[in-house]
């Protein structure tokens, strides 16, 4: 086997990298309907956790919706203008609403609207023959989710009122309740009667696999259920990397003093960083790899690892320092999980910044999840 020359962090182009990854991203198609005043905004202000029509250029689409999209934001957001309840309006907003889904659905897999909102202010006590018969028509075309608003205006029964008049429009799990008042939002009792986190996960659950990263990069509401989800579903991620790890032919065995990260595993941080929203710029990432992650996987190669990589890797060979497929995907694994772990960390308590937390827990993590590797497991 032919040795690789060594891979050189300095000259690596994350630049480019990022651009790639950016470009790599499937977007999911989200359009969020319902009355004016329905809540619309706040529900995207409050999963996206900034306003994503205020971040993303707007283009009408058609009359009455308008198109959010941009470099920078992983999921195509169409709001569509509401209507006022009882209104002439109301009737033709539905035939523009369907019409739009219609359409987009006719043009292919990219261009379909992968998820519907539909917001009904829970305050208005009533859910109108129009809303029902446009949910059950969108229904038809894709994944509808009812989401009664502004829920702390009104009491459980009426609540529970609100849900029996969809029961035979959608199926119950796509029945959500939010608010955005506050006084629900920081009480816990509370808040065991808002559904965001059910909606979020509902959503991620409609989309293929392909599109289910843009919404979980896009989501920012900071509940420890959520972020769950989002470290859960980076596993897919980190496999593909793990895969295409195995398939390199010869990797460089990393040593203590020697290169440590393959490109492979650099773009893996890089995707990894980039998902969790690490405000990312080439020189901070380059540094935060370089100064943090690769000394730390050297150390704890050099210390537990090599000792015992003839023992756990049969197929390793120390001495022409080349290492084999399974040893391969094995760090790439454990530098994964051990990444995605810190950024975890860093979401759910800002008071450390992502380097300290690289700093103070990258290296033992990464020695865990070597350590819980299923390849070494074999052996046990
Ligand atoms: N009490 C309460 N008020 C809310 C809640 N969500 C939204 N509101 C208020 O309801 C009004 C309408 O909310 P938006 O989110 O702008 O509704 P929208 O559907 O985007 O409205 P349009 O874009 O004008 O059609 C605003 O005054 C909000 O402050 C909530 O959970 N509780
Ligand atoms: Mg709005």
């Amino acid at each position: 086997m032919e040795k690789k020359a060594p891979f050189n962090l300095d000259t690596y182009d994350l630049k480019e990298e990022l651009d790639r990854l950016r470009g790599k991203v499937k977007k999911p198609n989200i359009l969020i309907a319902g009355a004016t005043g329905s809540g619309k905004s706040s529900v995207v202000n409050h999963v996206f956790g900034r306003d994503l029509t205020k971040v993303a250029a707007g283009e009408p689409v058609t009359r009455g919706i308008h198109e959010f999209k941009s470099e920078d934001v992983a999921i195509v957001l169409y709001d569509s203008e509401g209507y006022e309840i009882g209104s002439a309006r109301q009737e033709a907003y539905a035939d523009e609403v369907i019409g739009f889904v219609e359409r987009a659905g006719s043009k292919g897999a990219a261009e379909q609207m992968h998820l519907v909102w539909y917001a009904i202010n829970a305050s208005m006590k009533r859910v109108t023959a129009l809303d029902k018969a446009l949910i059950r028509r969108l229904n038809d075309v894709t994944s509808v989710a009812v989401v009664f608003t502004q829920i702390d205006q009104v009491d459980l029964d009426e609540l529970a009122a609100l849900r029996e008049e969809v029961k035979d429009v959608v199926a119950n799990d796509a029945v959500f309740q939010v608010s955005v008042a506050s006084e629900l939002l920081s009480d816990p009792e509370l808040r065991v009667h808002l559904d965001w986190e059910r909606l979020v996960t509902w959503s991620v659950e409609q989309l293929d696999q392909s599109l289910q990263e843009g919404l979980l990069m896009e989501v920012r509401a900071e509940s420890e259920e959520m972020l769950k989800l989002k470290r859960k579903k980076a596993n897919r991620i980190i496999s593909g990397y793990v895969a295409s790890a195995g398939t390199a032919a010869a990797v460089p065995l990393p040593f203590a003093d020697a290169i440590a990260l393959t490109p492979i595993q650099v773009t893996m941080s890089v995707h990894l960083f980039r998902y969790w929203g690490v405000k990312t710029n080439d020189d901070m990432l380059r540094a935060l790899i370089g100064s943090t992650v690769i000394p730390q996987i050297g150390r704890a190669l050099s210390k537990t690892i090599l000792l015992n990589v003839m023992k756990f890797f049969p197929g390793a060979n120390a001495a022409a320092s080349v290492i084999n497929a399974t040893v391969a995907s094995g760090i790439t694994w454990a530098i994964g999980l051990a990444i995605n772990e810190v950024a975890y960390r860093n979401a759910m308590d800002s008071s450390k910044t992502i380097e300290q937390l690289l700093n103070s827990d990258f290296g033992s993590l990464f020695e865990q999840f070597m350590a819980q590797n299923p390849v070494t497991k074999k052996k046990d």
